[in-house]
């Protein structure tokens, strides 16, 4: 097939919402080597989409995340509704694992019709993930996906990280974790539009209420207005309710300009994301492993300590 064609047949089936199509073209979006002129183009044929719903899930391993989800979005679908879940996990390399268990908590609803479940692979580093994701939501939008959860460990930088891209912020929360309320990184507790004590069934009862009441005190003295909730996924009227709070957060959002503000927010991260890593990669492609040598002089000392820095801080952040 020649170049046009392809790029034409690409947006043409991704606007169709074929799934193949789709995983596809994400796949191109997160290679390490991407064919930009190919990727760029498609994106040319595909419509900007605006009344979608852009939704940040995040919160510690286990508490319940994925599971939550399926049940959101088997709740989404019978309301004939589409919905795209993005599995984004940065804490690599301890991530494979949960992104596979993620794969098999969400394999019931991930074979509907009106999902699409997509896990980022564990390999991409973090800026890595932070593109093919924006562009992802994108993509999954144009494929008339009404709803775009993007879900996301909770270890500190990825909140901040959805929190830039997402329109509602979602925070699930560990019952009795009173402790880890100190431990939460700084900020983290600023973003969450709702938060969800989650588990809240059998023996974890009674903490999930006590836990609820000590987030009231905190969200108060932040003077914050929060939506606070109780959640199980085995408590259909909980999930109803938590989807109830998002349906009529969006509509407020939307109702008062605020979600077109936030759009215009996220195209501007967007675009100092890109102008950063645009530089940052011509910067690393023009300078090698070879000019960072002390002995060679062709660049200043403190540009050489900055670039192995920058490198040192990739290997470990992968
Ligand atoms: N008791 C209880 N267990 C849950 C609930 N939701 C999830 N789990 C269990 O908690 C574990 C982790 O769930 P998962 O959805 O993978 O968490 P994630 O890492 O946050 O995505 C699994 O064993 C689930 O069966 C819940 O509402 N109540
Ligand atoms: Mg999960």
């Amino acid at each position: 097939m020649n170049h046009l064609k392809d790029v034409k047949e690409t947006a043409k089936q991704i606007c169709e919402g074929k799934k193949s199509y789709i995983a596809r073209f994400i796949t191109e979006l997160e290679k390490k080597q991407r064919n930009e002129e190919f990727i760029s183009e498609v994106f040319n044929y595909l419509p900007q989409v605006m009344h979608s719903k852009r939704v940040g899930v995040s919160g510690p391993p286990g508490v319940g995340k994925s599971t939550m989800l399926n049940q959101l979005c088997k709740l989404i679908t019978t309301n004939q509704q589409k919905v795209a879940v993005l599995a984004v996990d940065p804490s690599s390399p301890v991530s494979g694992g949960s992104i596979l268990a993620d794969k098999t908590r969400m394999i019931d609803i991930a074979s509907h019709p009106d999902v699409y479940v997509r896990p980022s692979p564990s390999r991409l580093q973090f800026g890595g993930i932070h593109r093919a994701t924006r562009e992802s939501i994108r993509v999954c939008e144009a494929a008339g996906y009404e709803w775009i959860f993007i879900e996301t460990v909770g270890v500190g930088q990825s909140e901040f990280l959805v929190h830039s891209i997402c329109d509602m912020f979602l925070l699930l929360y560990l019952p009795a974790s009173g402790d880890q309320l100190q431990g939460l990184k700084k900020g983290v507790l600023e973003l969450p539009d709702i938060v969800a004590i989650n588990k809240h069934d059998g023996d974890l009862k009674t903490s999930a209420e006590k836990t609820l009441r000590q987030l009231k005190q905190v969200f108060h003295i932040m003077e914050k207005n929060t939506k606070l909730l109780l959640t199980s996924s085995e408590n259909q009227s909980s999930v109803e309710k938590l989807l109830n709070i998002l349906e009529i957060g969006f509509k407020t959002k939307f109702e008062s300009g605020e979600l077109k503000i936030t759009r215009k927010k996220q195209l501007e991260n967007w675009f100092q994301f890109e102008v950063d890593h645009q530089l940052r990669q011509l910067f690393e492609n023009r300078y090698n492993k070879k000019d960072l040598d002390d002995s060679n002089d062709h660049l200043p000392l403190k540009i050489k300590k900055m670039i192995k820095g920058i490198l040192k801080d990739e290997s470990t952040s992968i």
